[in-house]
């Protein structure tokens, strides 16, 4: 609801400052777009692309840090914090990363030791400048008995390659917090895998200091009542925890309809209702909850657009196409006063 007592002005990181940092994620392109936006309501921002193995490190041989060093100018100009996404990821990682000269899979030893020299190189870089790590990204599986999802990682290195990946960022960054990042995280079954996942890490005293809750949530799921026992669980592992890529899609998981040129009334007023709920519950837990990142800054461009369904628009933020304020705008407000 519009609040005729709220001051649009109001920058989003103010209203949380004694709480959390308020970040986005952002591309070279939105750098450009959403710049106003960007610098007056987020104190964080976060590589949506460019902090990725295959953008920072498409060949052995070579890096192009060109796009993520850019970032990293923005943030300092802007005196805004940057959060690192990600080291370690079964996606868009090059397969050179997996190989030998002939083509064959490379060796555990092999294979780690080009893990090792990417996470020093990368991390060494930006030292200083990067106060959190997605060090592992998605590496629990989503479905079945097994606890890590199948992948080359874990094919050639085994299941260790999760501490290994700690231990190096620990190396190059000791003062970096190191997170585990994952989605579906709120979701009982997945909550429980990553639950023993960080727990058996912590009991091998491996330097992981956070997880990250993606929060690709919707209008419906998850419900508040999974999300605050994630975070209770979560939380009970003496973790930080980090919101690291907030969104709310406008669509449900089986709505596939594509005519749709606008957000409904509905839609808007329901969207609203969640994020000031989501916000409220961090408020809550801000003992743990640390950093609050979007995975975007507002409707005129989200990674929601086409995905999952072709063709298909999606407002999963709370600026529109215009940058201008939503209805969950001022509800998050609303949130931060009381
Ligand atoms: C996230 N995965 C990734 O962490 C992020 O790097 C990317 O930009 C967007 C979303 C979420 C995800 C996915 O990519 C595919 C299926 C389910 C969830």
């Amino acid at each position: 609801m519009v609040n005729s007592h709220t001051d649009a002005s109001t920058k989003l990181h103010e209203a949380f400052s004694q709480q959390f940092l308020i970040g986005a994620a952002v591309n070279p392109k939105t750098l450009i777009t959403q710049r106003d936006l960007l610098t007056e309501h987020f104190n964080s921002i976060t590589a949506e692309n460019e902090m990725k193995f295959e953008s920072l490190h498409p060949a052995e041989d070579r890096y192009t840090f060109e796009n993520a060093d850019r970032l990293i100018a923005f943030a300092k100009a802007y005196g805004m914090a940057v959060r690192g996404h990600t080291l370690v990821w079964h996606n868009q990682t090059p397969n050179w990363m997996f190989e030998d000269h002939t083509g064959g899979a490379v060796n555990r030893e092999t294979l780690l030791a080009r893990m090792k020299s990417h996470i020093e190189t990368v991390v060494a870089r930006y030292k200083g400048c990067i106060y959190a790590w997605d060090v592992v990204n998605e590496a629990v599986s989503d479905s079945g008995g097994e606890l890590l999802r199948s992948s080359k990682w874990l094919d050639i290195a085994g299941e260790d390659f999760i501490a290994k990946a700690f231990e190096y960022a620990h190396a190059a960054d000791p003062e970096a917090m190191l997170f585990y990042n994952d989605y579906n995280e709120s979701i009982p079954e997945k909550r429980e895998k990553i639950y023993a996942l960080v727990k058996s890490l912590k009991e091998k005293d491996v330097p992981i200091h956070g997880i990250g809750l993606q929060a690709h949530w919707n209008l419906e799921h998850p419900s508040i009542d999974d999300i605050r026992q994630a975070i209770e669980r979560y939380a009970s592992l003496g973790v930080k925890l980090h919101i690291t890529e907030l969104d709310v899609s406008v669509f449900q998981h089986d709505d596939r309809r594509t005519d749709l040129l606008a957000p409904t009334k509905e839609m808007l007023v329901r969207q609203a209702e969640r994020y000031k709920q989501f916000f409220q519950l961090f408020k809550e837990y801000s003992e743990c909850i640390t950093s609050v990142t979007f995975w975007g800054a507002a409707d005129d461009y989200t990674w929601l657009d086409n995905f999952p369904v072709k063709g298909r628009k999606n407002w999963p933020f709370v600026f529109n196409m215009a940058h201008k304020p939503k209805p969950s705008y001022w509800d998050i407000l609303d949130a931060a006063r009381y």
